[in-house]
């Protein structure tokens, strides 16, 4: 086998080998790729499965379910209640912490994950994707406190996600820099197919839902009319714009070939903190792009220095390419360039 397609275990045990990090991440990293494989399976045999559509429930968020949502979360529980180092889940799709330790030991793993992100477009058969972030306690801590799982994003010792298009691929790092696999269907396998993915520091592409126009504030506004007058602008430069309503599709693509991905507060969800929330969706993707090189902000502040409050915490979020986040940063401060 060429080293470029060293197994998943391989690069893990590589990842070991050359920096320390723990025998049971690596079998809890084994056990989610095996909950994405499935997904993945389920996802794409969605039609015939039947499960395709909503159920009849809401979540802590309020949105209606869709039937892949609650078997994608199943799923995750299922793999990471193998890994005994797992103190507690945290999930997009359950209002609860769910404790799987009375008593939880320094060296024991929170995984926070969004399960099945971008679940509307599963109807319309586009990019979605699963979400992961796995904290490791440096301190004894009170299981029966639900707000002992409210931690930094800067405490993370390993992010990832996989993304359902075309091909599964699943995208991880533990602190080393970031690792892109692809899965090959016929031995099953996530394969390694990229090493140290890096996002250059310039872009001209950026992506945002420009139908919350009305809602932006002034420097969100102020960023994306100087990109769309393009090189009669104040920029002098031509940008290219796109927005799929799958965050993880967005970074696979940021990852892939540089940009910017913005989900700000607005007028229209500021009451809330934003869309996006910060444990299992922000603070992993933030994790990843700054593995990669590039910045990850709320305009305000580094992604991952948020201190979350609540386990749903929604938050502002500006990612991608090193130089427009710290563009947009500048614009939020109020600095004139
Ligand atoms: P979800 O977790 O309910 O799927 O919501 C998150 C998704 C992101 O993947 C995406 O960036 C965003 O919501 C799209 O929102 P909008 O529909 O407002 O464009
Ligand atoms: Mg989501």
């Amino acid at each position: 086998m060429s080293h470029h397609q060293f197994t998943l275990r391989q690069h893990l045990l590589a990842e070991q080998a050359r920096h320390g990090i723990d025998s049971d991440l690596i079998l809890l990293l084994e056990d989610i790729a095996t909950a994405c494989r499935i997904i993945s399976h389920r996802i794409r045999s969605g039609a015939f499965a039947n499960v395709l559509g909503a159920t009849n429930n809401t979540n802590v968020q309020g949105e209606t379910q869709k039937q892949l949502d609650v078997i994608a979360n199943d799923e995750f529980v299922e793999h990471c209640r193998n890994c005994r180092r797992v103190a507690a889940l945290v999930s997009e799709e359950v209002d609860e912490v769910y404790w799987l330790k009375d008593k939880a030991v320094p060296g024991d793993y929170i995984v926070y994950f969004d399960p099945l992100d971008g679940s509307s477009n599963l109807d319309v058969n586009l990019s979605v994707g699963s979400i992961f972030s796995v904290v490791r306690l440096p301190e004894e801590i009170d299981a029966t406190d639900d707000r002992s799982v409210l931690r930094p994003g800067n405490e993370q010792i390993c992010a990832g996600y996989s993304v359902y298009g075309p091909s599964t691929a699943l995208v991880i790092t533990a602190g080393n820099g970031v690792s892109g696999f692809t899965h090959h269907n016929g031995t099953g396998e996530f394969r390694l197919t990229s090493r140290n993915l890096t996002i250059p520091e310039e872009t001209s592409e950026f992506a945002i839902n420009a139908s919350r126009y009305v809602l932006w504030d002034t420097p969100i506004r102020r960023y994306f009319d100087e990109c769309i007058a393009g090189k009669s602008g104040p920029r002098e430069q031509g940008f290219n714009m796109r927005w799929t309503a799958s965050m993880v599709a967005e970074v696979h693509r940021i990852l892939t070939r540089g940009g910017i991905f913005m989900y700000p507060a607005d007028a229209g969800n500021r009451a809330t903190g934003g869309k996006l929330r910060l444990m299992y969706e922000a603070n992993p993707m933030a994790l990843i792009v700054e593995q990669a090189g590039g910045a990850a902000s709320t305009g305000t502040e580094r992604i991952m220095d948020v201190q979350p409050t609540s386990h749903h915490q929604r938050v502002p979020v500006i990612l991608g390419s090193k130089s427009e986040v710290e563009r947009l940063d500048r614009y939020h401060d109020g600095a004139i360039s």
